[in-house]
């Protein structure tokens, strides 16, 4: 480049670095579950918008993808119908066709799953606070995969995609979260999309991973 030559118009440092998903990077599927889709019980508004992004999003070369669910008891400290605290209608509850992955969202069957919000008296929005089916925490499943980016989407993107992204960027991984492989619950997600840049956390499409999807 010719010296003193103005720099690229829109280039930062987060755009220069690539995207390209490899060995190291992991892709999250956030609580993609029947009852966080149109119908369910406690849809996310044109939450199923997201499936045939996320269809295009499995087949790249990820080390690791990973599914989490929300699974919860039936009398979850979560709902309303079970606690003065409580902020939800009863959703996910373990085992049920609710708390099944959408069917229209096939994963690789090397996929992992980790499940959250297991106990009656303890909730969870983030993956983190999650673990696989013999217990192992999200953490060390990223760990033990030699994992050092994530890559999020899914649903909410105010709740529990945030909260994960969040913890993703405590736990010292680089985060980006797929803003159009995610919905949320809030007319307004600004907030949600604010507090997450100010962690570090990275905003992009899945256009920026594969420009012809
Ligand atoms: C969620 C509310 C309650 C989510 C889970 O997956 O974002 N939201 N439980
Ligand atoms: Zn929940």
């Amino acid at each position: 480049m010719i010296s003193g030559s103005p720099s690229l118009p829109h280039t930062t440092p987060h755009h220069r670095m690539s995207l390209t998903p490899g060995p190291a990077d992991a892709l999250l599927i956030i609580d993609v579950q029947n009852d966080f889709l149109p119908g369910g019980a406690l849809a996310v508004p044109e939450g199923d918008a997201i499936l045939p992004v996320i269809r295009q999003l499995t087949p790249l070369p990820f080390g690791l993808i990973i599914t989490s669910q929300d699974w919860h008891p039936a009398q979850h400290v979560s709902f309303e119908t079970a606690t003065p605290a409580g902020l939800w209608p009863p959703h996910c509850v373990a085992g049920t066709q609710g708390a099944a992955l959408a069917a229209d969202m096939t994963v690789p069957a090397d996929t992992l799953a980790v499940f959250k919000g297991t106990q009656t008296d303890q909730d969870s929005y983030s993956a983190f606070g999650g673990a696989d089916a013999q217990g192992v925490s999200l953490a060390a499943l990223l760990q033990r995969h030699g994992i050092n980016r994530i890559f999020l989407c899914g649903l909410a993107l105010d709740y529990c995609v945030q909260a994960s992204a969040l913890d993703a960027r405590k736990a010292g991984l680089e985060t980006v979260v797929l803003t159009d492989a995610c919905r949320g619950i809030a007319h307004d997600l600004t907030p949600a999309l604010t507090a997450l840049r100010t962690a570090g956390v990275i905003l992009c499409t899945s256009q920026d991973l594969a420009p012809d999807i």
